[in-house]
C-alpha cells in the first residue's frame, strides 16, 4: 500500500459510468478518495494515457500453478479408461499436492500472483484447500498454510479474498475421504480454529477479505454445510455441478441435480459464488439469477479439465451475474479467460458478438464491465474507479498493434480479442506501483525461487 495522498492524472479513464477524458483521480494510503474528469494534471500527478480498473480474478488454486502443462500426455491406464478425464487429471493433482511444504507452495503462489497482476487481475480469490503436512496432520500453526497464501500476496502486491476451504467427504452421502485427500480435511471444530487464525494471518495485508468455500457438495454434508454458514460474514464459494458424473452422482444420491439441490436446501443469495456451475438446466440458471449468486466461470481451465460449457448466453440474455476465474492456472491471462468465454458461445451458437446485447455494443467491454461487477461482489469488496474503492488501475500500452489508432471500447476490444500479451502497460495495487512496462517488478526474484522450488519438486 501507498501511504499518504497519491494523484493520478489519466487521459482516458474507464468509470463506473463510461470512459471520461482527463479524469483526476485522488487516493489516500491507496484508496480513492477523489475522480474528477475534466482536470488539468498537477505536477506531481502520475500520468495515465488509458487506465481501466484492475480485475478480480474469483477463483485460483495457485499451487496448481507448479503442475502447469505437466499433465497433457495420455496417462497410464487412460485407454483402458476410455481416455483421460478430469478424474484422471485429478489424480495428478493429488499426487503433486503430495510434495508440496510451505516454502515451496509460498514460492509458486508468488509467481502466480505475480503473473496475475502482469495481466491486469488485481485481486484474487484463493481457493484453499493445502491446509496440513504431508501426513495429514496439521502444522504446529494449523493456518500455517493461509499464512503461506498471505504472505505471497503481500510479496507480489494482489488483493487477497482467502477462502479457506472445507473438505471432508470423498463424494456425496458422506463417503470417506480418500488418503489422497488427507492434507485437505477438517472437522468442523478444526475448520472453526483455523478461520480464527486465518483471520489474523490476513490482518497485517490491510485490505484482504476473509470467506468460506464448502469445497463442493461431494465434499461436505448438509448438516456440515449449515454449521459453515455462520462461521462467515464473508463470500461463500463452491465448486458445483463441473463434471456429468457429478451431476449423476448428485441424482443417484437426492433425486436433484446439484444446482437445483443446493438452490433448495441452501441460502443461496449475493454472498455466493457458485464455481463453474457447468451443467446447469434452465430453471436452475433461473433461480440462480433470482438468487443474485456470482457463476465462476474459468473458461480456460474449463477446456483444459473438459468439463463443458456454461449455458452462459441465455444467463446472460437473463441478467445472470459472472466473474472470472484462472483456477488451476494453466495458463494465467485475464484477457483470454473473456475472450474463451465468448468464443465458447460463438462456436456452439454459431453466431458473433453472441454475448454483448442491444445493438453497437462491444464484446470486450461487455464482457470487461460484466467480469468486473461480478468479481467485486463474490471477492466481498468494492471496485471500479470511485471513491471508495482500492486504486487498484491497469494502464494499457497504446504501442501494442492491437491497441492503435482506436479508442474507448475499441481498446478493450483489442486488448480482449487481438493482442497476444503485452496490452497491459503498467499496474498499480492500492496505490503501489507493481507491474512497469508489463513486467513485475518483483518478477526477477519470484522467478529464481520459483525455478529453485520448481527444480527440487520435480527432480
Ligand atoms: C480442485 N478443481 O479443488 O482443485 C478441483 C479438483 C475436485 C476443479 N474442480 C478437485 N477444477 O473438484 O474434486
Ligand atoms: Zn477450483
Amino acid at each position: 500500500m501507498t501511504t499518504g495522498f497519491q494523484h493520478f492524472w489519466i487521459d482516458h479513464a474507464l468509470l463506473p459510468d463510461g470512459w471520461a477524458r482527463q479524469v483526476r483521480l485522488a487516493a489516500r494510503d491507496g484508496r480513492i478518495v477523489e475522480v474528477t474528469p475534466g482536470q488539468r494534471p498537477g505536477p506531481e500527478d502520475i500520468r495515465v494515457e488509458v487506465a481501466v480498473p484492475g480485475l478480480g480474478n474469483l477463483h485460483s488454486h495457485a499451487f496448481q500453478r507448479a503442475m502447469a502443462g505437466l499433465t497433457e500426455a495420455t496417462s497410464a491406464g487412460a485407454v483402458a479408461a476410455g481416455g483421460d478425464s478430469f478424474w484422471s487429471w485429478r489424480e495428478l493433482m493429488y499426487r503433486f499436492q503430495d510434495r508440496l511444504d510451505p516454502d515451496s507452495f509460498q514460492a509458486i503462489a508468488e509467481q502466480a500472483y505475480v503473473e496475475m497482476l502482469e495481466v491486469g487481475f488485481t485481486r484474487v480469490g484463493e481457493f484453499h484447500y493445502l491446509h496440513h503436512a504431508p501426513d495429514g496432520r496439521p502444522y504446529a500453526d494449523p493456518a500455517e498454510m493461509c499464512a503461506r497464501v498471505a504472505a505471497a500476496a503481500q510479496a507480489s502486491g494482489i488483493g487477497l479474498t482467502l477462502l479457506p476451504v472445507f473438505y471432508a467427504h470423498a463424494d456425496f452421502g458422506g463417503v470417506p475421504p480418500s488418503p489422497a485427500q488427507r492434507r485437505m480435511l477438517h472437522d468442523l471444530d478444526g475448520f472453526t480454529r483455523l478461520l480464527e487464525r486465518a483471520g489474523d494471518a490476513l490482518a497485517p495485508l490491510g485490505d484482504a477479505v476473509l470467506g468460506v468455500a464448502p469445497h463442493s457438495l461431494r465434499a461436505v454434508t448438509p448438516g456440515e454445510l449449515a454449521a459453515l454458514l455462520p462461521l462467515t460474514e464473508g463470500p461463500i464459494h463452491l465448486h458445483i455441478a463441473e463434471q456429468l458424473r457429478e451431476v449423476q452422482a448428485c441424482l443417484d444420491w437426492s433425486g436433484q441435480r446439484p444446482v437445483q439441490w443446493l438452490l433448495e436446501h441452501a441460502p443461496v443469495d449475493a454472498r455466493w459464488c457458485l464455481v463453474h456451475a457447468t451443467h446447469v438446466e434452465p430453471a436452475e440458471l433461473q433461480g440462480i439469477v433470482e438468487a443474485g449468486a456470482v457463476v465462476g466461470l474459468c473458461p480456460i481451465t474449463e477446456a483444459n479439465l473438459g468439463d463443458g460449457i456454461f449455458p452462459m448466453r441465455d444467463f446472460a440474455r437473463a441478467g445472470g451475474r459472472f466473474g472470472v476465474g484462472s483456477d488451476s492456472n494453466v495458463l494465467i491471462d485475464a484477457a483470454e479467460e473473456l475472450r474463451l468465454l465468448e468464443y465458447g458461445q460463438r462456436l456452439v451458437s454459431r453466431g458473433r458478438n453472441v454475448l454483448a446485447q442491444g445493438e453497437g455494443v462491444s464484446s470486450g467491454r461487455w464482457l470487461f464491465d460484466g467480469a468486473l461487477r461480478g468479481a467485486v461482489q463474490a471477492l466481498g469488496v468494492a471496485g471500479g474507479l470511485q471513491a471508495g474503492a482500492s486504486a487498484d488501475l491497469v494502464a494499457l500500452d497504446l504501442r501494442h498493434p492491437a491497441l492503435q489508432a482506436r479508442e474507448g471500447d475499441a481498446w478493450l476490444d483489442g486488448w480482449i480479442f487481438a493482442a497476444r500479451q503485452g496490452a497491459v502497460r503498467d499496474v498499480w495495487r492500492q496505490g503501489r506501483h507493481v507491474v512497469r512496462d508489463g513486467q513485475h517488478l518483483q518478477r526477477a526474484g519470484v522467478a529464481k525461487r520459483y525455478a529453485a522450488a520448481l527444480a527440487h519438486l520435480l527432480s
